[in-house]
């Protein structure tokens, strides 16, 4: 006997799999998405084997430039977290619509275990289109479909909300799985400390004397970091909610575009060639005046010119396109690069994977942006382009604004005021730092940290006083090596950097 369906089964089936799902299946589709993302982490960890990594790189190419600038230098690391909880909230959507797909589609070939075939395939390939990985993609499809299996089986009493109870221990065992595939995620381990083996000893021994040099300057100021941040202090600014997760091994460097030959350096070409420790300090042009975005490190590497040498650039170069495996580019002139340092040690250990491991450029002078961590290409050009944040309204490829800093206000003996900070001015140094604790009428020179001998270094500074004002005003300005004072106008980070001196009312 026929029936109406036979003639239009294909249009039923679809409409089976299609139908709008019951909240039931939206909460099931739920606890099977997220426990997919819990066991992608749980094997990916921080790296691009977890889904929400690729997902996160397309997110932040879909959202408007503007919105990704303002994002990234007024949140800091809160816009990292928000890409990032952006992409875990649609990659959670997108595993659980595979997986309960599948888990209509599959029951249709076979009734015993469709269901649970249908979800893992469906899973893995929502997850190998993201992944691009076969085995990484199994990863997540396993939990979907047990999930899945499980809530099916699951007896569901009649009433006005069934199941509640079944799915909401179900939730449970998912955030229990989840917990743990976070801190087995975790675990992933980066190269965050590992020392700087590969090079010789008396490096290491020259290592560890800038280092002490460094120490034996700093002032000992209570609440300012001395000349040299911990890897822990030291500011960290990228486009990436997750850094990109190198190999040493896999990493090269290419010399390319107007260069008489294309170069290309591995990672024991470059270390083995002539080393240089220098201190330099980074500041980042989106910080606010008196912000915590500047930092200073000893770094090893290996000095730029000599590799450019090595390519040859055309002499109609004017510009260099630096690019990172991050996606990253920034453009700046090729005169500005010569003086660099390829970096792939910091304070005598590798470079850590947040500041670019395996390699980053070093642009002695300018403002953070130029500094390209993770670095895969030096490209010279004959004309000038754009960069990353350029395109985005920034001017940050120039020299750093001067600056001197107000980060420490202690309370002495004998009623007597400290306060502190770092003075920077790139290539031009820091001759001296003036304080007035009247609002700018009077100044007086504050005690500055012995210069270390390094071309881009900042300087520390310390003044003391017993206050006659009840709520003394504090500003302070850098004289740079020229002779020249910090200028006073103040300016907006955005498009340039912050300028204008630091000014503080403390209270005795
Ligand atoms: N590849 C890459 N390099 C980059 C960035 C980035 O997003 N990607 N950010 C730049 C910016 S804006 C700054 S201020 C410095 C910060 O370096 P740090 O994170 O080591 O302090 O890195 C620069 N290099
Ligand atoms: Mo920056």
């Amino acid at each position: 006997m026929t029936t109406a369906s036979d003639g239009s089964g294909g249009v039923a089936w679809l409409r089976t799999v299609a139908r709008r799902p019951s909240l039931d299946e939206l909460w099931t589709g739920l606890l099977a998405g997220g426990a997919a993302l819990a066991g992608s982490f749980a094997y990916g960890g921080p790296t691009t084997d977890f889904v929400a990594v690729p997902v996160t790189d397309w997110v932040i190419a879909v959202t408007p430039g503007p919105i990704v600038a303002v994002a990234i230098q007024r949140l800091g690391q809160g816009s990292e977290l928000l890409a990032l909880g952006a992409s875990v909230s649609l990659s959670v959507a997108l595993l659980g619509a595979a997986a309960l797909l599948g888990s209509r589609l599959g029951p249709r070939l076979d009734r015993s275990v469709g269901g649970l075939l249908g979800t893992y395939f469906a899973v893995w390939v929502a997850a190998l289109v993201v992944l691009r990985a076969p085995f990484a993609a199994v990863v997540p499809a396993v939990p979907a479909a047990v999930v899945i299996w499980v809530l099916s089986r699951t007896e569901r009493p009649a009433g006005p909300r069934p199941g509640r109870r079944a799915t909401i221990k179900a939730g449970a065992v998912v955030l229990g799985f989840g917990g743990l595939s976070a801190v087995v995620g975790l675990q992933r381990s980066t190269v965050e400390t590992s020392p700087l083996s590969a090079i010789p000893p008396a490096e290491r021994d020259a290592i560890n004397r800038r280092l002490t040099d460094a120490r034996d300057r700093s002032l000992d100021i209570d609440g300012i970091p001395s000349l040299v941040s911990s890897v822990g202090e030291f500011y960290e600014v990228d486009i990436n909610p997750i850094n990109p997760d190198l190999n040493a091994a896999d990493w090269s460097l290419s010399i390319t575009g107007a260069v008489d030959r294309a170069v290309r350096v591995d990672y024991g070409e470059l270390t083995g060639r002539q080393l240089e420790h220098r201190h330099a300090t980074l500041r980042c042009v989106g910080e606010p005046l008196n912000g915590h975005e500047m930092d200073s490190a000893l770094w090893t590497g290996v000095p730029v010119d000599d590799l450019l040498a090595v390519a040859g650039p055309s002499s109609d170069c004017e510009c260099v396109m630096l690019r990172a495996a991050d996606g990253y580019y920034e453009e700046f002139p090729l005169s500005a690069l010569k003086p660099g340092l390829l970096a792939f040690g910091m304070n005598g250990r590798l470079l850590p994977r947040g500041h670019g491991f395996p390699v980053r450029a070093l642009v002695p002078g300018h403002w953070g942006e130029v500094n390209v961590k993770w670095l895969t290409e030096i490209e010279l050009l004959e004309r000038e382009a754009y960069g990353f944040w350029e395109l985005r309204g920034w001017h940050g490829t120039g020299p750093v604004n001067p600056v001197a800093k107000l980060h420490a206000v202690n309370r002495l003996s004998g009623g007597r005021l400290q306060v502190g900070g770092h003075a920077y001015a790139g290539t031009r140094g820091v001759d001296r730092v003036e304080v007035s604790v009247d609002g700018g009428d009077t100044w007086d020179d504050a005690r500055l940290s012995r210069a270390l001998p390094d071309a881009d270094v900042w300087r520390q500074w310390a003044f003391e006083w017993v206050p006659t004002a009840e709520t003394p005003e504090v500003v302070v300005r850098a004289i740079d090596g020229r002779g020249a004072t910090q200028p006073g106008e103040a300016s907006p980070p955005f498009p340039s950097g912050p300028s204008g001196w630091v000014r503080r009312t403390v209270r005795p």
